[in-house]
């Protein structure tokens, strides 16, 4: 029968091929807070910035001693999941040793 015009298949197809892209959407990003107690021995808080988060000592130091002076400091940043595991095996541990330290997730 009939071939519609555009749909022959006499030949090889021109072009430039484009790979399908769908829409992506970047993830929400959130910072995990440390909060001063009175309690909490800065040592141990040092040691927690660097097991969990990474950080070098004298990052670590500069974190801890902005928190003791101001109140709040950010350890990092991360997606959901990432933030919640973090601050909550912070909390876990810091209660372990009986320190009362406490974290925070708030989106970015
Ligand atoms: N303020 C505590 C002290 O003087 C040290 C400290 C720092 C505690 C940061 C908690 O998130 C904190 N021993």
């Amino acid at each position: 029968m009939s071939e519609r015009k555009d749909d022959q298949n006499d030949g090889p197809e021109r072009g430039i091929a484009v790979k399908a892209r769908p829409k992506t959407k970047k993830p929400s990003m959130y910072k995990v807070l440390m909060l001063n107690d009175d309690y909490t021995p800065m040592e141990f808080v040092v040691h927690v910035l660097e097991r969990f988060f990474n950080k070098s000592h004298e990052d670590a130091t500069r974190i801890m001693l902005q928190v003791h002076q101001k109140g709040v400091g950010v350890c990092g940043v991360y997606t959901y999941e990432v933030a919640e595991t973090k601050a909550t095996q912070v909390m876990d541990m810091a209660r372990q040793h009986q320190h009362p330290l406490q974290c925070a997730v708030e989106k970015e």
